[in-house]
This record gives C-alpha cells, sequence and structure tokens, in this order.
C-alpha cells in the first residue's frame, strides 16, 4: 500500500492528473489547490486496500479449494456436503471482482457529451466531436483496464439482425404505384426515408434503395464483414487509436460518397468499446458511456439503447447551458432518466449543464435582474450564472423527482444534483480555473461512486468467504449432541410457519399498487383519445410525416431515429397510468429506508428471526458460544437471502414495463394494419385505422388487461421470492443435520487459512475506520481552507 501514508496534505504530490497534463497549459493554481490534490490519493488509498483484502480473500479461498480438491480427489464417492462445500468455494472464488458501474451520458445531440468525456479522460481530441452536425452515431462505452494498449472492439449487428434491417428498410421504402400525382409532389421525403436510402447505398451501392428485400438479400455488400461480428482495433497511443476509430463513430456525411471500407459496414455497428490503458481519472471498474438522446430505428440498437440507459447506476442529464431552459428535448431526456431509476439499476440523477462559457456579456448585463453586486468580467458573470443555474435546477429536479420517486429516495437526499462545466475552459483557462470549470469535481463524483460500491462488495465478499472457511474447518471436527435432530426438525416446522408470515408480508406490501392502479387505468380510459391526437400530429402538417407514421407502424407503436423526437404511443397512452403508480412502485423496490409499502425489509425481517432461531436452538443444544454449525446456518441464511435482492431488482424492469407491453400487444394488429397502408390520403386513413382500433382495443378492456397483467406479474415475483427461500432453506439444513449421518469427511487441514480468513474479517473493521478517520480529515481541511470559488450574492 504504497500510497497509504500520503492522505495528510504533506505538500505538493505530483500524483493524479498533473503527470498527464499537457505541458503548455496556463496554470493558475494557488498553494490550497495544491492540498486538495491530495485528495483523490486518499480515496485510492482506500480503494487500494479494499482491493488488497480482496484479492487476499480470493488467494485464502483458492488455498482452501486446491487442498479440498486433493483430498477428495481419489475417493470413489464424495459425500454431499463435501460437493456443496466445493461448489460454494468455487462460486465465490469465480465471483466477478465488480459489476462495473455504468455513468450513461444522456443527452442530445450536440450537447457535449463526447467533449465531456474527452475532458474527464484527459485526451482532448479523443472521441470525435462536431458542432455541424449529429457527431457520434452509436452508443460508444469508454472504461481503463490493465494492458498497456489502447483498444477499441467495435461490435456489428448480427445476420439475422441485419436481415431484420433490411425487411424494415425495404417496407418502408416500398412506395405504391398507386400513389397519385398530386400526393407524389406534396410527398416531401421526410428524416425516415432518407436515412433508410442512403443506409441502402453505403452498404449496398447505389441503386440498393429502388431493389426489394429478396433482391437485397442476394446482393453482395461492399464492404468486408469479419463472421465474428467484432472489429478490433489497438495502437500504442491514444492518438492513433482515435484516428483508426473516428470513421466507425463518426456519423457520415449524407452527400458524401463513402468510398472507405470502414464506412461501407457502417449501418452494420451496434455499438462501440474502448478501453484505455490503466488509468487513475477513470479507475478500472467505471464505464463512461457516450448514449445518444433518441434511440434507434434499429430495432436491436434501440432495444439496446433502452438497456443501455437501464443498466446505467449513475446517469448524467447532458445539456447545453442555451437549451437547458425550455427546450422540450431537455424535459423527455429528464423524463427518460427518472423512468430508469424505476424499471432500472439507476440510484443517481444528475445534471451536467455544459459549455458554461457561452456568454455574451453585454447581453447577459442587460438581461440581469438580480444582483446588487456589480459585475465587471466575463469571469464573474459566468460563475454568477453558474449558481443561478445550479440553484434554479437543484429545485426544479428535486421537485421533479419527488413527485416520481418515493419521498425519501436516496437521490432526493443528494446535495448536488447539478453540475456546470466548461470543456473548452477546461483545455484553455483563460477564463476560469480548472477547478471552476467542475471537471474535476465529476471525476471526484466517479470516484466517490466506485469506492462506496467496493467497499459494499468487499465486506460482503469477505464476509461470506469467512462463513465458508468456518464451515469448512468445521467438517474436521465432531460436533455431535444428542437431540439436535429433534430440534432440526423443529426448526422445520419453524420455517415453514416464516415463509408463510413472509408471504402474507409480500401480499400486503403488493396490495398498495392496487388502487393506484385502479385510478391510473380510469385516468387513461379519458385521457387516451386526447394524447393519441397530440402524437398523431405534426407541426408541419402531413407532408412527410406519412413515412414516419408508417415507421412507427412498422416497429408495433415506437419510433426513434437522430433527429426527431421520440414516439412511443405505447407509453404515451399508459403514461396516465405510470403518474399515478410511479411513486408506490418505487417505494416498493427502494432500498434504504423502509416504509409499509416496501419489500426488501420484510426479507430482512424473515433472515433475523430465521438467525434468531438459530441462536436459540444452539444455546438449547449446548453448541459452544461460536460454534461452527450455528456460524455456518446464520452465515447460510445472509448468504441465501442477500440473492435475493439480486433477483429482485432483475424482476422489477419486467414488471414496470408489463403495462406498457400489454398495451403494445394488444395493439399489434391495429398496428399492422396501419402499416399496410398506401396510396391516397394514406396519412389521414392510417391515423384513422390507428384512432378506431385504439378504440375499439380501449372498449374491450385494454387498460385493464394491462392493469391484470402487472399484478400477475408482481404475483409471479412472490412465488419466486418463496419458492427460491424454500428450496435454499431445505439445502442447508439437510446438510446441517447430515453431519454426523456419514455424509462427513476427514477433510484436509484448513487451520491456518482459517486462521488467515479470520484475520482478513478483522481488518474489514479497521479498512473501513481509515476510511472515516481520512473523510473526518478531509472535511477539517476543507474547512480550515479559504473559500473556494467566491460565490456570487443572489
Ligand atoms: N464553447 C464550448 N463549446 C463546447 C463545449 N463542449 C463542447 N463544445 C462544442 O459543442 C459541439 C458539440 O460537442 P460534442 O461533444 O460533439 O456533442 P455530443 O453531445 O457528443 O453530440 P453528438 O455526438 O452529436 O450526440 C462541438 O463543437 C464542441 O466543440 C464547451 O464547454 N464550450
Ligand atoms: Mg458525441
Amino acid at each position: 500500500m504504497e500510497d497509504t501514508e500520503d492522505f495528510v496534505g504533506q505538500g505538493p504530490h505530483p500524483v493524479d492528473d498533473d503527470v498527464f497534463k499537457e505541458p503548455m497549459k496556463k496554470r493558475r493554481r494557488s498553494d490550497r489547490d495544491q492540498r486538495f490534490r491530495a485528495f483523490p490519493s486518499m480515496e485510492q488509498s482506500a480503494l487500494k486496500e479494499y482491493e488488497k483484502l480482496e484479492s487476499r480473500t480470493r488467494r485464502v479461498l483458492s488455498n482452501t479449494y486446491q487442498k479440498l480438491i486433493q483430498s477428495v480427489f481419489l475417493d470413489d464417492s464424495i459425500p454431499n456436503g463435501v460437493k456443496y462445500l466445493i461448489n460454494r468455494l468455487l462460486a465465490l472464488i469465480e465471483k466477478p471482482s465488480l459489476d462495473p458501474i455504468y455513468i450513461g451520458l444522456f443527452g442530445s445531440t450536440g450537447a457535449g457529451k463526447s467533449s465531456l468525456i474527452n475532458a474527464i479522460i484527459q485526451q482532448a481530441m479523443f472521441l470525435p466531436v462536431s458542432g455541424e452536425s449529429i457527431c457520434t452515431s452509436c452508443i460508444v462505452q469508454v472504461s481503463s483496464g490493465c494492458c498497456e494498449q489502447y483498444e477499441a472492439k467495435i461490435h456489428l449487428l448480427s445476420d439475422q439482425e441485419w436481415k431484420e434491417e433490411l425487411k424494415n428498410l425495404t417496407k418502408l421504402l416500398h412506395r405504391t404505384e398507386e400513389l397519385d400525382r398530386e400526393e407524389a409532389d406534396a410527398w416531401d421525403r421526410d428524416d425516415a426515408v432518407e436515412e433508410a436510402i442512403w443506409k441502402l447505398q453505403m452498404f449496398y451501392g447505389n441503386g440498393a434503395e429502388r431493389k426489394n428485400y429478396e433482391e437485397l438479400l442476394r446482393a453482395k455488400p461492399k464492404g468486408k464483414i469479419p463472421t465474428s461480428r467484432i472489429i478490433t482495433l489497438k495502437a500504442e497511443e491514444a492518438g492513433e487509436l482515435s484516428v483508426k476509430l473516428d470513421p466507425y463513430i463518426r456519423t457520415q456525411r449524407r452527400d458524401l460518397d463513402g468510398e472507405s471500407a470502414e464506412t461501407q459496414i457502417w449501418p452494420l455497428i451496434k455499438h462501440v468499446e474502448v478501453t484505455l490503458p490503466k488509468s487513475e481519472l477513470i479507475p478500472e471498474g467505471v464505464v463512461l458511456v457516450d448514449i445518444p438522446g433518441t434511440g434507434d430505428f434499429n430495432s436491436k440498437r434501440d432495444e439496446m439503447w433502452k438497456k443501455t440507459i437501464d443498466k446505467c447506476s449513475v446517469i448524467w442529464v447532458i445539456s447545453d447551458i442555451e437549451r437547458v431552459s425550455g427546450g422540450r428535448a431537455h424535459a423527455d431526456l429528464l423524463n427518460e432518466s427518472i423512468k430508469a431509476c424505476q424499471r432500472g439499476f439507476c440510484r443517481d440523477v444528475a445534471l451536467v449543464v455544459t459549455k458554461t462559457d457561452k456568454l455574451h456579456l453585454p447581453e447577459y448585463l442587460r438581461e440581469r435582474k438580480v444582483g446588487n453586486r456589480a459585475i465587471s468580467s466575463q469571469r464573474e458573470a459566468v460563475l454568477e450564472r453558474n449558481e443561478m443555474i445550479k440553484l434554479q435546477w437543484n429545485r426544479i429536479l428535486k421537485e421533479k423527482l419527488q413527485s416520481k420517486l418515493p419521498a425519501d429516495s436516496k437521490v432526493l437526499e443528494a446535495s448536488d444534483l447539478v453540475y456546470t462545466v466548461s470543456t473548452q475552459e477546461y483545455w484553455q483557462q483563460a477564463l476560469l480555473t480548472e477547478e471552476e470549470t467542475e471537471i474535476p469535481r465529476l471525476r471526484g463524483y466517479i470516484r466517490k461512486r466506485l469506492l462506496d460500491k467496493k467497499r459494499r462488495m468487499v465486506t460482503k465478499y469477505v464476509t461470506e468467504a469467512f462463513g465458508l472457511l468456518l464451515l469448512t474447518d468445521s467438517f474436521n471436527c465432531t460436533e455431535n449432541l444428542p437431540n439436535e435432530y429433534l430440534h432440526m426438525s423443529g426448526l422445520r416446522r419453524f420455517v415453514e410457519e416464516k415463509i408463510q408470515l413472509l408471504e402474507k408480508a409480500i401480499d400486503q406490501c403488493f396490495a398498495h399498487i392496487e388502487q393506484p392502479l385502479q385510478e391510473g387505468v380510469q385516468n387513461a380510459r379519458t385521457s387516451y383519445r386526447r394524447i393519441l391526437g397530440a402524437c398523431l400530429v405534426r407541426s408541419r402538417g402531413n407532408q412527410g410525416f406519412h413515412q414516419t407514421l408508417k415507421a412507427v407502424c412498422l416497429k408495433n407503436g415506437i419510433y426513434a431515429s437522430r433527429t426527431l423526437a421520440r414516439i412511443d404511443l405505447n407509453e404515451a397512452i399508459t403514461q396516465p397510468i405510470y403518474d399515478q403508480i410511479d411513486p408506490i412502485f418505487g417505494g416498493i423496490f427502494r432500498t434504504g429506508k423502509p416504509t409499509g409499502s416496501t419489500l426488501l425489509p420484510h426479507i430482512e425481517a424473515f433472515k433475523d428471526s430465521l438467525q434468531e432461531k438459530m441462536m436459540e436452538i444452539g444455546v438449547r443444544n449446548g453448541w459452544k458460544y461460536d460454534s461452527y454449525k450455528k456460524s455456518f446456518l446464520i452465515q447460510e441464511i445472509s448468504a441465501i437471502l442477500g440473492g435475493l435482492e439480486d433477483y429482485i431488482l432483475r424482476k422489477k424492469r419486467r414488471i414496470y414495463e408489463s403495462l406498457t407491453t400489454s398495451v403494445q400487444n394488444d395493439l399489434k394488429p391495429c398496428y399492422e394494419e396501419a402499416a399496410q397502408i398506401a396510396g391516397k390520403k394514406a396519412c389521414e386513413r392510417m391515423k384513422d385505422v390507428i384512432r378506431r382500433g385504439v378504440d375499439r382495443q380501449v372498449d374491450e378492456g385494454m387498460f385493464e388487461r394491462a392493469q391484470e397483467r402487472m399484478q400477475h406479474q408482481f404475483q409471479q415475483l412472490k412465488n419466486g421470492i418463496t419458492e427460491k427461500v424454500k428450496g435454499s432453506i431445505a439445502t442447508m439444513l439437510t446438510l446441517a443435520s447430515s453431519q454426523g449421518d456419514g455424509l462427513y469427511k476427514e477433510l484436509a487441514d484448513v487451520k491456518s487459512e482459517y486462521k488467515e480468513m479470520e484475520k482478513l474479517h478483522r481488518s474489514l473493521r479497521e479498512v473501513a475506520e481509515n476510511a472515516v478517520l481520512r473523510r473526518g480529515m478531509q472535511d477539517f481541511l476543507l474547512r480550515m481552507s479559504p473559500s473556494k470559488a467566491v460565490p456570487p450574492k443572489a
């Protein structure tokens, strides 16, 4: 742990960012800043301590595993208990160190997402950026690894996926012959069509847009497609990889003829993964994801878009300072992010306002109503505006989140929901200091998230490993007492009763959703016509909308392109239901402080009562205070129920989406019918078919069916939970009561491993204490130092 000692500001440390920085950059850094530089390394030492603890634990587990398999290797039959042990050890050894933390940068085109990633990773021109047109063409993931090289993997659509895309593209382009003259003139090719033609031309050459699906299936693509469907690029330096990568990521201009090999396979690109060499700026385990704001016409890519948003545990909504107020796209993005908190793993939403350097001073001064302080410079104006934006948006965001999420969600406690950044100033520092560009603050945020997660993960890991070592060691210790079996069967009855109680508790907690669900359905019934009407008009009138609408229908109600706002009819008409259920739904699945409707505390209570019972039985049986068997049982109960939490989180998304999925399913025939329509007044006729189709389905109980499906999903979750609990506990009890029954075997001596594990388990607390101590010192130093940027008086 080389760094552990340098956490108190003992003068300037040339660690961290400085090493990577370009030499010619202007510096404006006081002594205070120098001391601040030490903070990241404090966090890093904690991180390293946890990492060390984890790797040592893994080593102990492997040694134990090896000894075990050696001692049973030649046996004819391996006792069940030992098998169980071996499997558990192996599972723990193979458990991935840390699921990466995905941080999604989610924003409209031109908002500055790619520029921000470049600044955070300290590579000025790494990802392509552009001020002229849509730049990043697909989802790009950036992370750091342990190798020395820069690497990129370009993932392509599979053959099947491309065929499906082809089918849809040709359907969209298939204009009917009977289109009459008048309409043909008015037929202004809209975005969906432009894009389809261009994709086909790029992939198969000019004229492809006139061929039908079967012809295109036989046609030969211009470019070479690797059978693995992954293109790997490697480079020694960032600049080198950046050049190679550029054509794959950058949206190609349609007016240019794509002749290079990269652009020819471009319509196939699904997403891109970039791995940087080991970096202190984005530590291993963090993935920054550049997510375009609208999704994609291709179903596979669109599905991935949604999944990617859902797998992010942090979402930064990126918004250009000039668009942050009043932009509809911006509001849509915020809503989508809050939805992700409901259905996905997202725990944290923040607003990152970009390009704060863009300020026209005379204009600002003229509009400026607040402040009695005179503003004399661009810099002061920028800083003042930043503060104002923070105040304003912190409030707006909190209100928005409050109406959607349970009242005391973690994200609502966060003091910093808004960041005001400037990547341009980060590189130039003509106006602002590095700190004031808030790029370092975002890096701090990333590190804090990682550290929190690592702490939780390692604590769980070490505790579980310790329990397993206890059990292994206990196989070598005969501790059999009379009457024990009797108590075990008593225990079985006890467990059954407790499971019944758990089932009841889960029912009660799910019952909270029923009333809002009912009300939501009523609201949906009364407002669906208005909502649908709003979705089916375009400010431009029908011109060109005809094709977009066709695309919507071809995709079962969902249409996404890079240039238009996303259209999702199913989501739109179920929105009134979601508006009603959102806070309750969030409440059921929340972690942290429980309310009457929260699910997890019931499982926790179930665990506690079981563990208490184990203790009791232990005492009655005269098991030694730290009896192996007792420890094992208690440990295993934690492990079993700990696994449930992940299971519940995975199911959550399915339940949440069941309303829109159900509606989409019911409306499928109507979408299919509408997609067939061509010829005269196609647009009006399509709208008509959709309207009538939805009316009919609503009359036949579409919303009520959606409600039932959601309730059914909740029931399934309940059954899943109880089945899992029953199964695992039964196995555990069988093992625990069978030790004396010939299933037990003298195993290799693992005393030393046990001792080592005990030590590691103890140091878990030390590491946590160190972290608290360091944080205290950090707070102290912060308080002692002169205030940071002078906040303007509002
Ligand atoms: N003045 C100023 N311009 C910026 C800043 N950050 C980004 N830009 C410019 O804004 C434009 C768009 O930036 P990008 O990073 O390409 O935006 P994006 O969100 O990745 O856009 P897409 O890839 O199209 O989704 C570029 O011309 C950048 O140079 C900033 O902090 N200040
Ligand atoms: Mg971009």
